[in-house]
Order: structure tokens, then sequence, then C-alpha cells
């Protein structure tokens, strides 16, 4: 008899993990603009208690800090407010990248030197600077000697770390500059730019550990705590992460820390969008191919899902997020509504022709949407009805492209953020 309970209770178990897988799995991404179901996108501008919104002022006082409470509710989940004493050790090579640059390898100790923790920022400054300068700051997915070939950049503890884990060999030598095609190392310091870059596993490793690993445990009293619905998941930790980094410039002589561009590809896009919405001190945005959960409208459901995206990276978001799944038109916000939270900001939205996937469409849908909240402030948004043909960038304070390829960070996406920095920073 119990030996008959166990099978049962074993082909129930085997029945329902394949329903999860399949449903995984067998998604089938919609890419028809005539099978997207109607939809109404929540009222931007109209306040919980039903006033509408008519100045700046009353989207700064009122409806912003509401629409970033839904966010933080539904979607990226809440930050802990606890905070610590950040420490740091700079490594300054002058003479870097055969003289153009000044290179700084700064250890982060976000939690203080006793705690240990580690985050290691890479700076690239042009050399013979006149005054501080302005940075692109942005995570990268591989590790920060992948962004350029220079041999003197350090290999972090959580890169072996997760080459272990996949059980790979580190190969440091062969990895070297292998995304360095994603940043425009020299055209940046040649237009005047700093870079600084940290490897995003260095704040917390992107697979789903139950937040055993990265930052998160320093906030609770022990490994055990299990997060609520609402507090935040990964996305969060990222951006905490790059908060902690303009800690650092607000100390850096050498950087401007007013001008900021946060900049971000992919996951790490929409980690730009919440992390340019929950610190106001950066003071330029980019979401490159951000899609689901980043830039894209959710309503639309053209290629991935909030289901889809749930399933598949149950750690990026919280958990109330789940009760979107296939329920998209009961999120009391959509995406327009996080890149209307950067306003007055600077924002500059860019999709891929081939990145269906991020639905182009939807991106630039949400641009163009969270130009009313640009208005209340004097400031232009994407300016035409339509989005527009590929390899021409729109808009004025809301900028938006959709250039030829794939999901990617290509030269041609740079040309354009350099452009857009001059042209905000006053360059
Ligand atoms: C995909 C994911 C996207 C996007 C992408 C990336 O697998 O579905 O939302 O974030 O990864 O980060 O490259």
């Amino acid at each position: 008899m119990k030996a008959q309970t166990q099978s049962i209770l074993f082909i129930i178990t085997l029945l329902l993990m394949t329903i999860q897988t399949s449903t995984s799995q067998d998604f089938v991404p919609n890419y028809d603009e005539n099978k997207i179901p109607p939809y109404e996108l929540p009222e931007l501008l109209v306040c919980q208690d039903g006033s509408v919104v008519k100045t700046a002022k009353d989207w700064t006082e009122k409806r912003r800090p509401e629409v970033f409470a839904l966010f933080e509710e539904h979607v990226f989940g809440k930050t802990p407010a606890k905070t610590f004493p950040l420490d740091s050790d700079v490594e300054t090579d002058n003479d870097a990248l055969g003289g153009k640059a000044i290179r700084k390898q700064v250890t982060l100790y976000p939690f203080g030197k006793q705690a240990g923790y580690k985050i290691e920022l890479l700076v690239y400054l042009p050399k013979n600077a006149k005054a501080p300068v302005p940075v692109f700051v942005g995570l990268n997915f591989k590790g920060n000697h992948t962004i350029n070939a220079d041999p003197d950049i350090r290999v972090s503890d959580s890169w072996l770390a997760e080459m272990k884990r996949k059980g790979e060999a580190p190969n440091v030598d062969e990895s070297r500059g292998a995304s360095s095609s994603r940043w425009a190392v020299d055209a940046i310091l040649d237009r005047g730019y700093g870079l600084a870059t940290v490897y995003y596993y260095d704040i917390d490793p992107d697979y789903d550990d139950g937040f055993q690993n990265g930052i998160q445990p320093y906030f609770y009293p022990s490994k055990d705590y299990k997060l609520k619905p609402n507090e935040w998941g990964s996305i969060g930790a990222w951006s905490w992460g790059l908060s902690r980094v303009m800690d650092y410039f607000e100390r850096d002589a050498q950087i401007n820390e007013k001008q900021v561009a946060l900049l971000g590809h992919s996951r790490l896009g929409k980690t730009s969008l919440w992390g340019g919405a929950s610190d106001e001190r950066f003071a330029l945005v980019i979401s490159n191919d951000s899609g689901c959960g980043g830039a894209a409208l959710s309503r639309r459901r053209f290629g991935e899902t909030v289901g889809r995206i749930n399933r598949a990276f149950p750690h990026w978001f919280n958990d109330n997020f789940n009760q979107y799944n296939e329920n998209e038109d009961a999120l009391p916000v959509d995406q327009h509504m996080l890149i209307a939270l950067i306003a007055p900001r600077p924002v500059y939205v860019a999709s891929a022709q081939d990145d269906r996937w991020a639905d182009p469409k939807g991106e630039f849908t949400s641009a163009k949407f969270a130009g009313q909240v640009y208005e209340l402030f004097g400031k232009k948004g994407v300016g035409v009805e339509e989005q527009p043909s590929v390899n021409h960038p729109v808009g004025d304070d809301i900028r938006y492209h959709i250039r030829t390829g794939k999901h990617d960070v290509t030269d041609y996406d740079w040309q354009q953020y350099l452009n857009f920095a001059d042209r905000h920073f006053g360059k």
C-alpha cells in the first residue's frame, strides 16, 4: 500500500514537472501586429484620488511618488532603505590604452571594508582632461576584462566563481576583449567622456539562488530570510549597485558626477531604467534593446511576455509581478510610466530591427507616451506619432531609434548616445 501511494505520488510529481516545463518551453511568441489584443494603458496623468496632473509640480509631488510606489510594489520590488558605509581602494594607471587614458580599478566595499564584500569597478578617463569629465556607466555581462583587450584589467572573483559553477575552464586570455564590440571605448574617450563598468555578477549573480549570493543577504538578519512578495529582485539589486558606483563618482574629483549617463543593454537596460528611476543623480538614462519589463509595453504581448519572463527568470522582478502572467491588463502600470519616472532628465530608448523578441514597436510606443510627462516640464518627447524608419533617430529629451541588425550594442548605437550626451551635457 505504502509503495503504491509512493509511486502514485511520484507519477503526480512527474506530471506536474512536465506541465511546468512544457508551459515555458512551449511558449510561442506573437509576432503578428494583427493579433495584438485591444488594450487600454493606465492613465499616466490621473492620480489615485482621480485628480488630474496639470503641472510639473503635481507630477513631482503627487503622481510621481505614486507611480514609483506602484513599480516597487508590483514589478521591481522595494529596495531596503538600510545604508552602509562605502569604502574603496583605487589603483590608478595614468598611461593606459597606449597612453590615451587614465585607468582606475576601484574596489568598492559597499558594506564597509570589514565585511569583505567587493564590487570591482573599472573606469577609463580621457587623459589630459581640463575639467572633471562626464561619464557613461553601465553594467557588463561577461566580466570587466571582456570589455577591452587591455591586458591589465583585473579579473573579478565573481567571474572565476561563475566559471566554476558552470564547469567551464576560466580561460582569461581568450575572454579578454571578447565583448569589446559592445563598448566603444576609443570613441567614448575621443569624444571627451569617461567609461565606467562593473560585471553585474559582482552585485548579484544572475541565477535563481533564493538570494543566497550577492548583496541581498547583507540586508537581512539570516540566510533563511524569505523575501516578501513586494521586495526587490535582481534588477533591484543591480540598480542598488549602480547607486554605490554613483556614490563613488561623487568622491572622485576627476569625474563630473552631475553628468553621468547610465546605460544598459537588454536585462541590463531594464536595470538602467529602474536604476535611473530610483536614483535621480543619474543625469541621463539609456535603454538599449531592453524589451519586456524594460521599455516595451507589457500589454502589447508582442514577443516576450510578462508570463514568459517571470517563468524563465523568476529572480529578476519581485514575486508580485507573477500575478500579471497572462494577466497584463490587471497591471496598475505599464512601461511608458517607467520611462516617465526619468523625467525631466533626457532618456534614450533604442531598438533593433531583428530584435522582435524585445518588441521594438512597444518600446517606441512607451517612449512616445512618456512624452506627456516631459511636456509638463517644457521638454520635448519623441516628436512623431509613428515609429520612425530604421536608422533615423527621432526626438529631443526623449530620443528613439531603431537600427538595422540584431539584439546587440553596436558602434551605431554608441554614436547616437554620444551625440545625445553632447547635446544634453552642452559639449
Ligand atoms: C533574454 C530575455 C530578455 C533579455 C535578454 C538579455 O533571454 O528573455 O528579456 O533580457 O535575455 O538580457 O540578453
